[in-house]
C-alpha cells in the first residue's frame, strides 16, 4: 500500500519546478496523497503569472485545490484552511516551504538590516508557520505532521545569509515549541534542514555558488544533496514512518553540520 493513501495535506511555497515544495510534492503524488496548493497573489488579475506557474505543475497531478495565498494576511490564511475544509473536510498534513527577506536587508551586514525588513522576514519566514499550525490543528482532529524547511544559518553563522539565519534560528526554536504544544493532540511539526539547493529564493544569497561547492568539498559525503533527497526526506516526516518524531531538526545535507574543521582531502 502506498505511504500516503488516503492522507490530505496542503502545501505552501511552490514557486516554480526548481522548489523544494514542488520535490516534496513530486514524492507525496507518487505516494498517493491528495493535494492541495497555494501560489502567492498577482498583482495583475488579467494575467495572472504566479497562479498559472503552480497551476501548470499541479493540474497534471490532480490538484484538488489552488488558492491565491500571502501569508502575511490573515484574510488569505482563513480563506486557505476555510476552502481546504470545504475540500478535504480534515488535513493529515502541512508543507511549510515558504521565506522571504527584502534583497536590500539581506545582503547584509546583519547591523544594517532595517526594521521594516527585519519585521517583513521574520513575519513571512517565523510568523507564518505559527499562523498555519493555529488554523491547520483545527482540522486535524485525528493528529497530523506539519514540517517547515530551514538551513543550518539558523544554528551557524553563514557568511551572506544574514538576516534569514535570524529567521531561520526562530523557525526552529518555533519548531520546539509547537512540537510540544500540539503533540497532545498527535500533531508532529518538525523542521528539515537542507543543504543549499538552487531555486529562485537561493539565487538571492551572496556567495551561493562558492557555498554549493565548499559543500562537496567539507561534507562527509563529499557531495552536496540533491532536491529530490531533500523531497524524499520530507515524504519521511510527513508519513507514519516518521511517527515517533517531533520537534526535530533534521539535516539533509550530506552530513555537512557535524564538520568543525575542512577534511585532510578538501580543496576548495
Ligand atoms: O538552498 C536552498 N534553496 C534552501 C532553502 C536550503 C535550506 C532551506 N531552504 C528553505 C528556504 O529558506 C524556504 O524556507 O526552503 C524553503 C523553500 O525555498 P526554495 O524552494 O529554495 O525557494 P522558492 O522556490 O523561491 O520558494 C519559496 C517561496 C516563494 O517563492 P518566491 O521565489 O516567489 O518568493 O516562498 C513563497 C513563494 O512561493 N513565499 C510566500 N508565500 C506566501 N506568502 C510569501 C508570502 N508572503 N513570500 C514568499
Amino acid at each position: 500500500m502506498s505511504l500516503m493513501a488516503g492522507k490530505r495535506g496542503l502545501v505552501f511555497g511552490i514557486a516554480n519546478d526548481y522548489s523544494i515544495a514542488w520535490a516534496i510534492t513530486e514524492q507525496l503524488h507518487k505516494e498517493g496523497a491528495a493535494l492541495g496548493f497555494t501560489h502567492l497573489p498577482d498583482r495583475d488579475p488579467a494575467n495572472p503569472k504566479m497562479e498559472r506557474r503552480v497551476r501548470k505543475l499541479v493540474d497534471p497531478i490532480g490538484a484538488k485545490m489552488v488558492v491565491s495565498c500571502d501569508v502575511q494576511k490573515d484574510e488569505d490564511l482563513d480563506r486557505t484552511f476555510a476552502v481546504a475544509k470545504e475540500t478535504f473536510g480534515e488535513l493529515d498534513f502541512v508543507v511549510h516551504s515558504v521565506a522571504y527577506a527584502p534583497l536590500e536587508d539581506l545582503k547584509g551586514p546583519v547591523y544594517g538590516c532595517s526594521r521594516e525588513g527585519f519585521k517583513t522576514s521574520m513575519d513571512i519566514s517565523v510568523f507564518s508557520l505559527m499562523a498555519i499550525c493555529k488554523r491547520a490543528q483545527a482540522l486535524m482532529p485525528n493528529g497530523g505532521s506539519i514540517i517547515t524547511l530551514t538551513y543550518l544559518g539558523g544554528e551557524r553563522v553563514i557568511p551572506g545569509y544574514n538576516v534569514m539565519g535570524l529567521c531561520k534560528a526562530a523557525l526552529e526554536s518555533s519548531v520546539g515549541y509547537l512540537a510540544n504544544e500540539l503533540g497532545q493532540k498527535k500533531i508532529r511539526v518538525n523542521a528539515l534542514s537542507a543543504g543549499p539547493i538552487k531555486t529562485l529564493s537561493s539565487s538571492a544569497v551572496k556567495d551561493f555558488d562558492s557555498m554549493l561547492s565548499m559543500y562537496g568539498a567539507m561534507a562527509p559525503l563529499r557531495r552536496n544533496v540533491d532536491v529530490e533527497e531533500v523531497g524524499k526526506t520530507g515524504l519521511y516526516l510527513l508519513s507514519d514512518m516518521s511517527s515517533g518524531v517531533t520537534g526535530e531538526t533534521l539535516h539533509v545535507d550530506s552530513g555537512y553540520h557535524v564538520m568543525g574543521a575542512p577534511p585532510a582531502d578538501a580543496k576548495f
